[in-house]
């Protein structure tokens, strides 16, 4: 019999990526959608589109302790991968208290439930460096100290010990990934890669002539989504649980990725990119980047994606959605 995995997310860039993986594992996927999302298939559940026939969706949130168990109690999965989250660092300043509110409890929710439900069921937690925030070593690994610069890192922060502290206290198998920013063409807009990709084809396709943004000196460790879910379900079929950092090593400025993504369009970003203060953050993180050691070594996983082919992926698919053939573009010397 196929087994059964619970995907709360299931609508994002990750959910996605891994309901598709899971599938092609043979898995049954069941996933948590809120009703509004199950109301506007067209716009929030695009991302799933192409699978919605091979998937179950249950309607719920995390925010609802009863939703979730109801949930849990139906089917009563063997892993459950909990990616719901309120995501964008920006907005956490915006609401501090819907941040703290949607993530902690989110992820309480989902452990107090699984405990009194499904206890032998394997937890995937999403944390992510925006933990380390401040960062106090470089590069940051299992070990190095938290010191997150907003409330959603605070959040992930008291995720990744509740799911410690379950896993130490009811001695469940709960794990979480520790990922740095991974992006890809599913990415949401409001992301910084993604806001530099969809620009770039917003101005090849003459409906835009500038591209405003924040900070571009901070530094990230950018990898692809597709390859990091994978290292969620690796992390769930080891003999026990434990915590990894998930990323390339690598680290770019977001100055960088502009270069090379306006180069790649055969544009000079100097005459397209504007700063506006709107975007730039209260306290930010300025420098990340993981070594993913312990998850090559006792994970298997290795990053397979480079800057530049990220990059390029990025910016050709939202060039394709505008019907610009960027390819072409660079040949004509546009
Ligand atoms: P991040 O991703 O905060 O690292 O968190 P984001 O792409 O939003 O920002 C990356 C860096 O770019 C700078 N920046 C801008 N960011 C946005 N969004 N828009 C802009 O116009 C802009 N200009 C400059 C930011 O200041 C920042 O330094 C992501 C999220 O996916 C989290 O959920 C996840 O946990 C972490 O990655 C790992």
């Amino acid at each position: 019999m196929s087994r059964r995995a619970l995907i709360t997310g299931i609508t994002g860039q990750d959910g996605s990526y891994l309901a598709e993986l899971l599938l092609s594992k043979g898995y049954k996927v069941h996933g948590l959608v809120r009703r509004v999302a199950m109301e506007d298939p067209g716009n929030r559940l695009k991302r799933i589109a192409q699978i919605l026939d091979r998937i179950q969706l249950h309607a719920g949130s995390v925010e609802s302790f009863p939703s979730i168990h109801k949930v849990l109690r139906e089917t009563e999965p063997e892993e459950c991968y909990h990616l719901a989250a309120q995501s964008f660092v920006s907005y956490s300043f915006d609401d501090e208290f819907s941040t703290l509110q949607t993530n902690i409890n989110g992820t309480h929710h989902v452990l107090a439930a699984l405990k009194d439900i499904v206890p032998g069921c394997r937890f995937y937690f999403a944390g992510s460096s925006e933990m380390f925030g401040k960062a106090v070593e470089i590069p940051q690994t299992e070990k190095t100290r938290f010191h997150p610069r907003s409330a959603y890192g605070i959040s992930k922060v008291a995720g990744f010990d509740l799911t410690r502290n379950y896993r130490e206290a009811y001695g469940l198998f709960a794990c979480s990934g520790i990922l740095f920013n991974h992006e890809s063409p599913r990415r949401g807009y409001e992301f910084v890669t993604r806001k530099i990709s969809s620009g770039i084809a917003r101005i090849l396709a003459g409906q835009d002539n500038k591209l405003a943004l924040g900070n571009l000196q901070a530094r990230r460790d950018w990898g692809h989504a597709a390859e990091y879910v994978e290292a969620m379900w690796r992390m769930l079929q080891q003999d026990s649980a434990d915590d990894y950092v998930i990323a390339t090593g690598e680290t770019h400025s977001v100055r960088e990725f502009v270069e090379a993504a306006f180069e790649y369009a055969g544009l000079d970003y100097q005459k397209y990119v504007i700063k506006d203060a709107q975007f730039y953050r209260p306290a930010e993180v300025d420098l990340l980047v993981g070594n993913a050691a312990k998850a090559r070594t006792q994970l298997g996983w290795h990053p397979r994606t480079g800057f530049e082919s990220l990059v390029q992926e990025m910016v050709e698919s939202d060039c394709r959605e505008r019907g610009v053939d960027v390819r072409q573009t660079i040949r004509a010397g546009t």
